[in-house]
């Protein structure tokens, strides 16, 4: 009985639309990745770092994407992709025709840039906020779930055969922050459930860790292609 329970659980959470098809039929192959702004000087890890894996998704799929992030970014060198992101973007740049992806936003006024979004045809909005008013063309909003970046998991998942492992830690990184390692109370049963798929992968949960809460303050900005074991004994060093 319980495990039918679970089944029909599951069978509830399967979304009915699928990002990258989405992303085919509203796109001409150019879209624009964008996350919201902040107020501290900390980078929202849960916003870049579903950014940056829906980034890696899509360039698989062969899409023109160019991502937008406010910085600063030292606070999320390590995410994987990091490298291909923008500060901002002209007038110029978004002539063409695009689809707007808005990642981690409650509500369109806190989307970095405004410009992009006001000259967006098409915007798909991925989100996990229970107020987000649904402001996108398509909407993926999920209250259920931790954030964003579970949320991007659970997708990778239900659409992907195999996740590679840059773009699962990215997601990790996302949900520990915003559950603040597990503390929050948007940690759920179902939070656990994506956070074990994730060291089931072959994550390092505690390598993750120490970048989300320490994220090498007296580090120099590092090259973000370097591999993790590089930084390894680097942050224990500085940092612990
Ligand atoms: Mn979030």
């Amino acid at each position: 009985m319980k495990n039918l329970k679970l089944q029909n659980a599951n069978r509830k959470r399967k979304p009915k639309k699928k990002i990258p098809k989405t992303c085919c039929r509203l796109s001409n192959r150019f879209l624009v990745l964008v996350s919201c702004f902040v107020l501290m000087k900390t980078p929202n890890i849960d916003g870049v770092s579903s950014l940056l894996t829906l980034q890696l998704w899509m360039q698989k799929y062969g899409y023109n994407v160019t991502s937008v992030v406010q910085p600063p970014f030292p606070g999320a060198h390590y995410l994987h992709g990091i490298e291909y992101v923008l500060e901002e973007v002209t007038e110029s740049f978004l002539s063409d025709e695009f689809v707007l992806v808005s990642l981690d936003c409650a509500t369109k006024d806190r989307i970095w840039t405004s410009l992009c979004y006001s000259r967006a045809q098409t915007v798909i909005n991925i989100d996990h906020h229970i107020d987000n008013p649904h402001f996108g063309s398509v909407n993926f909003v999920d209250p259920t779930l931790s954030s964003t970046a579970e949320m991007m998991f659970r997708y990778l998942q239900q659409e992907e055969k195999s996740i590679p492992l840059e773009w699962i830690e990215n997601c990790y990184a996302g949900i520990l922050f915003d559950t603040g390692g597990f503390r929050y109370s948007n940690t759920k049963v179902s939070t656990f459930e994506t956070a074990r798929a994730c060291v089931q992968a072959g994550i390092n949960p505690t390598k993750i860790a120490q970048y989300v809460f320490n994220p090498g303050q007296l580090l120099p900005l590092l090259p973000c292609e370097l591999p993790w074991n590089i930084f390894e004994h680097t942050i224990k060093d500085k940092c612990l």
